[in-house]
């Protein structure tokens, strides 16, 4: 039966066959069908199959690698443990960060330093307030990336607005973006890849949390010397140590200037920060103050500070100014306490008449 059929069909190709090639050879009709087929063009498979081997390996390294490249990099975390902002001038900074850049550790590969921009994530309009040169680094599992350096301020506006977030923001996000290449070790080829990150940092947060200590006045100071001296402990949550020189602030109790105030060499450190600071305060308002209704029972007013001046060697750092007088930061005085120790005079309430 299957002889039969067999037959029947070498026939039928006999017959084709005949018609097509008429010089085929005598020995083809003999062969069984399917496998004849393989036989004879054996050499075709092997090319189909050298092509879609060619074609995996092919899209594996142009088009699997790079997504797997991207995706490492997008996966790797960067955290920042220090930042300083030192030799401030008013055209430029020299930047140090101290970061780590953490993986897997799945994939050796060479990233190749880039020039990357930052900018606030969430401000619309993303505009980067800074350029920076990341170094080169690698797929390990644990590195660090320690940069510093010496950045011209190209954006003014947009450097001086990061400055006016960090100080008033209890948090912000700040973007790192650049595009660099990869090169997996044992691949000859680099590929591009995207490197974006978002950092949530912590900001300023308007120094919430400062303290006045050691308040004393002079009531009789000479002629260009302050009339108020104490300690303030400025609390920085933030991990930057900034520059900032002599900062100068203006002072309101609610809205009546009561004079300025300034912090000498002002070096802000994370943590606490104790310094000195001198003031000339108009002490007339500031006796009426605390003996107002409002104060005289505690003694304690919230001073509201406004920068005025940040000067650094003689020259005015816009962007840190910027930064104290966008907002009024809020110490609470104990006044009532400080006179108390200056003058031994108790504030007392107005008599309610
Ligand atoms: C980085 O670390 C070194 C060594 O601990 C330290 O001296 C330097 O101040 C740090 N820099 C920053 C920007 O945190
Ligand atoms: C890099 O920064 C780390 C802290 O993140 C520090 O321990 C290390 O000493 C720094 N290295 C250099 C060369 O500053
Ligand atoms: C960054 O560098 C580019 C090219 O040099 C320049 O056009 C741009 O203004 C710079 N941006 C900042 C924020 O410095
Ligand atoms: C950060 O502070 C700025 C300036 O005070 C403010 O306009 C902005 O809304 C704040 N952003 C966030 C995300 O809190
Ligand atoms: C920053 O990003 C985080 C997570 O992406 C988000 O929860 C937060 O609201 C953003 N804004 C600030 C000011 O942290
Ligand atoms: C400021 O700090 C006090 C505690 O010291 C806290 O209760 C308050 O919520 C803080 N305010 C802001 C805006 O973070
Ligand atoms: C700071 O406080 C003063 C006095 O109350 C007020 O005139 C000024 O508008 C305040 N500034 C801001 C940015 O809130
Ligand atoms: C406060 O400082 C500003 C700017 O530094 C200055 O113009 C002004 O005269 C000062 N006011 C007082 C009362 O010292
Ligand atoms: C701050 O002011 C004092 C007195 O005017 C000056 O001697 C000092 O050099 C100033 N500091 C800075 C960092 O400019
Ligand atoms: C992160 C950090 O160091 N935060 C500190 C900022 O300053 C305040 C006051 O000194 C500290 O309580 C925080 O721990």
């Amino acid at each position: 039966m299957s002889n039969k059929e067999e037959n029947e069909s070498a026939e039928v190709y006999q017959t084709e066959s005949r018609v097509d090639q008429p010089v085929a050879p005598a020995a083809a009709p003999k062969k069984r069908g399917c496998l004849g087929h393989l036989k004879r063009f054996w050499w075709a498979y092997l090319l189909v199959l050298i092509c879609i081997v060619v074609l995996v390996v092919c899209l594996v390294i142009f088009v699997g690698v790079p997504k797997i490249a991207q995706q490492k990099v997008n996966d790797a975390k960067l955290e920042i443990q220090g930042v300083n902002v030192i030799n401030t001038k008013p055209d430029s900074i020299t930047l140090q960060i101290n970061s780590t850049i953490t993986t897997d550790g799945s994939i050796k590969a060479n990233i190749d330093g880039f020039d990357g921009v930052m900018y606030l994530e969430d401000l619309p309009g993303q505009t980067p307030f800074l350029n920076i040169s990341f170094p080169k680094t690698n797929g390990d599992k644990h590195q660090l990336v320690n940069i510093s350096q010496d950045i011209t301020i190209g954006d003014h506006d947009a450097f001086n607005t990061f400055n006016i977030w960090f100080a008033a923001n209890e948090t912000l996000n700040v973007t790192v973006y650049g595009r660099t290449k990869v090169k997996p070790s044992g691949l000859s080829t680099k590929f591009g890849v995207t490197f974006k990150k978002t950092i949530n940092m912590k900001g300023l947060n308007l120094f919430n949390g400062t303290t006045v200590d050691g308040g004393k006045i002079n009531i009789s100071p000479k002629k260009g010397q302050p009339n108020f001296k104490a300690t303030a402990d400025i609390p920085n949550a933030s991990y930057f140590t900034l520059d900032i020189g002599n900062a100068t602030f203006t002072n309101f109790i609610d809205n009546t200037n009561i004079g300025n105030l300034t912090i000498p060499n002002l070096l802000l450190v994370p943590g606490s920060n104790k310094v000195p600071i001198t003031a000339n305060l108009d002490q007339i308002s500031v006796l009426q103050a605390v003996q107002s209704a409002k104060y005289c029972k505690t003694g304690i007013i919230p001073v509201k500070l406004r920068g005025s001046a940040v000067v650094k060697d003689g020259q005015t750092l816009q962007y840190f100014l910027d930064g104290l007088s966008a907002n009024n930061e809020t110490v609470p005085m104990d006044i009532g306490s400080i006179i108390k120790n200056s003058l031994g005079t108790t504030i007392s309430c107005p008599k309610s008449s």
